[in-house]
């Protein structure tokens, strides 16, 4: 099996201070946060961005500055600037962040629309997903492909046979906002893609360490993170995202699994 690559969602765009103190806004937050991550072995950091007042935010400036000072703490880290962005902003603002220099290696791209929560819908169009794929793949960003349901693995598969996509591909199976995170869902999710492809789990809210474990034994690779989840464990928040990386590190460890360097994560990722 290969070797285990984290991956550390480290803001996100919902959460906030009032859910988590140590949930990062201003540059230097997240720098810190990025390093606690990456210490505990996290090698791809997943990035949104922040005003200083916590207001989530696509700026290119805002990125370039971000990931400035992620690399400046962690040189070798794969920083995955997010194009989802937040709920409710336009595809140009969201792909602000694909538009930094040097060109991101790996960035999200959400493969179709979801309940959000509430009243809270996150709209991806074919048009839209087959643009971002299409910018993406003119700038040398390997997408990964962020599904929350099976069907966003088809219209992922339709980006592919328009030409889109690079092989192998990579997907992130969200589970626990639209569909639910159970293991029978995960070996469902996993069988549902092309042979080759690799994976990655984030297990919404207390689902995360479970489907951390089973995509430990499964041969696919974690995401965890304070975007995911902010707690240590039931009623114990995390102090950063570093003790959630250093739980899953613990599981991996425990189950044989060894972690992946940076440079192992791109060799693995066909970075
Ligand atoms: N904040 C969500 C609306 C991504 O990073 O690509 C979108 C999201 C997915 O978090
Ligand atoms: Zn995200």
């Amino acid at each position: 099996m290969e070797k285990l690559i984290i991956t550390a969602a480290i803001c996100g765009a919902e959460v906030t201070k009032a859910n988590n103190p140590a949930v990062p806004y201003t540059v230097e937050e997240i720098a810190r946060e990025a390093r606690s991550a990456y210490d505990a072995g996290a090698s791809v950091i997943h990035l949104h961005v922040r005003d200083d007042d916590g207001t989530p935010t696509q700026s290119r400036e805002r990125f370039q500055e971000c990931i400035s000072a992620i690399l400046r703490e962690c040189p070798d880290a794969i920083v995955q600037p997010s194009t989802g962005g937040a709920v409710g902003m336009s595809d140009m603002e969201r792909l602000q962040s694909t538009e930094v220099e040097p060109a991101p290696e790996f960035a999200t791209l959400d493969c179709g629309t979801l309940n959000f929560g509430g009243d809270e819908i996150f709209v991806n169009s074919d048009n839209t997903i087959f643009n971002f794929a299409k910018v993406m793949k003119e700038r040398g960003i390997k997408p990964e492909l962020e599904v929350f349901d099976k069907g966003m693995i088809d219209i992922a598969l339709k980006a592919d046979r328009k030409g889109l996509l690079v092989h192998p591909l990579h997907f992130d199976f969200v589970l626990g906002v639209q569909m639910t995170a159970t293991v029978r869902d995960l070996v469902f999710m996993a069988g549902s893609i092309p042979p080759g492809s690799t994976w990655t789990v984030a297990g919404i809210g207390r689902s995360e360490f479970d489907m951390a474990a089973a995509a430990i034994v499964m041969g696919g690779h974690v995401r965890v993170g304070f975007e995911d989840n902010l707690y240590l464990e039931k009623g114990v928040l995390a102090g950063s995202n570093g003790e959630l990386v250093g739980k899953a590190v613990k599981l991996a460890r425990l189950l044989g699994r060894d972690i992946a360097s940076p440079a192992e994560a791109r060799r693995i990722l066909h970075l």
